[in-house]
């Protein structure tokens, strides 16, 4: 007997820089409620789903910052999020800013938390590749401070038994670098949550909307199938405060393929049941790590950062 497991992404439309947590609780819950109905029992939120995308502002302010910054998982403000989880039985994947304090030092982290049907939190995973700048770039369409208000995530790659199936997250960016999913894989991973704000501009160099989608999906579907997972991705979407975000949130199987895709740019449920052993026959062929992977070429992947001409 297969195993299956209904999941769901649900897409978020813009998040204005001036809606309060309890409005946009209020939304995420509501997508919940509609992933529950279309029998889904892990649902996947956005990047930072909890304000709009504030790397694009500069901000000097501590107290200006912490604003967008949870403190405690859950807090008073999200924790009703956590109960309906409870009382619908549906589990979901939560992209947020997280502020963490260690031997009285303040961390900040671009971090997602992984939460069981009971509402249990079972895992984090703060964000290892961020995109962007910590200086002001006064030439550039807005700003992209990730370098600037968080650190790199300390906890590395893991996965988590979790919904029958074996679980793994990553955070927006993460996904262009095949090392991510492979690192995943390696656990184990059966599926791969992703949360995730992708503006429609670059903001070092022009570049068609189209190829935005287009290394979007590429990146899924070329890690989805060359790790034989399944890649549940959801997206903030829209004008947020007039800043474009390109949407286009992604149910992708072990196969490649685009099993379910979003179709607007607003708040969006999509649902599909996953077919846990449809990545086996690439385990076992094509991607049997056991017996194809060849670590002794693999040794400059962690021992090099940046390329190096060596002709
Ligand atoms: N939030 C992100 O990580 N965004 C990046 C952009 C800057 C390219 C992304 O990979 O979509």
């Amino acid at each position: 007997m297969s195993r299956k497991l209904t999941a769901a992404v649900a897409q978020m439309g813009p998040v204005p820089l001036a809606d309060t947590r309890a409005t946009t609780v209020k939304r995420l819950s509501a997508l919940l409620r509609e992933a529950a109905s279309s029998g889904a029992r892990f649902v996947v939120f956005p990047e930072l789903a909890l304000t709009t995308f504030f790397p694009r502002y500069w901000m000097e302010e501590e107290s200006e910052i912490d604003r967008f910054f949870e403190s405690r998982m859950p807090g008073p403000q999200t924790r009703p999020l956590f109960d309906l989880a409870k009382d619908l039985g549906v589990g979901f994947y939560l992209g947020y800013a997280e502020r963490a304090e260690k031997e009285g030092k303040v961390h900040r982290y671009n971090s997602a938390i992984l939460v069981e049907r009971d509402g249990r939190i079972l895992g984090r995973y703060r964000k290892i590749h961020l995109p962007g700048h910590s200086e002001y770039l006064p030439h550039a369409p807005f700003q992209h401070l990730e370098k600037r208000y968080f650190e790199v995530g300390d906890e590395g790659f893991k996965v988590w038994r979790a919904f029958d199936a074996v679980v793994g997250m990553c955070i927006c960016n993460d996904r262009r670098w095949p090392e991510t999913f492979r690192v995943l894989a390696l656990q184990g991973a059966e599926i791969v949550a992703l949360g995730y704000n992708t503006p429609c501009e670059n903001i070092y160099h022009e570049e068609p909307l189209h190829l935005r989608m287009f290394h979007h999906r590429l990146s899924l579907q070329a890690n989805a199938y060359q790790n034989a997972s399944w890649v549940l991705a959801a997206a903030k979407a829209g004008k947020e405060d007039g800043f474009g975000l390109i949407g286009g949130s992604a149910i992708v199987a072990p196969t490649g393929e685009i099993a379910a895709q979003a179709q607007g740019e607003g708040d969006e449920v999509i649902a599909f049941t996953l077919d846990l052993e449809l990545g086996d026959y690439l385990r076992r062929t094509v991607f049997n790590f056991e017996k194809h992977r060849r670590i002794e070429h693999y040794r400059l992947i962690t021992e090099r950062v940046g390329a190096r001409e060596e002709v």
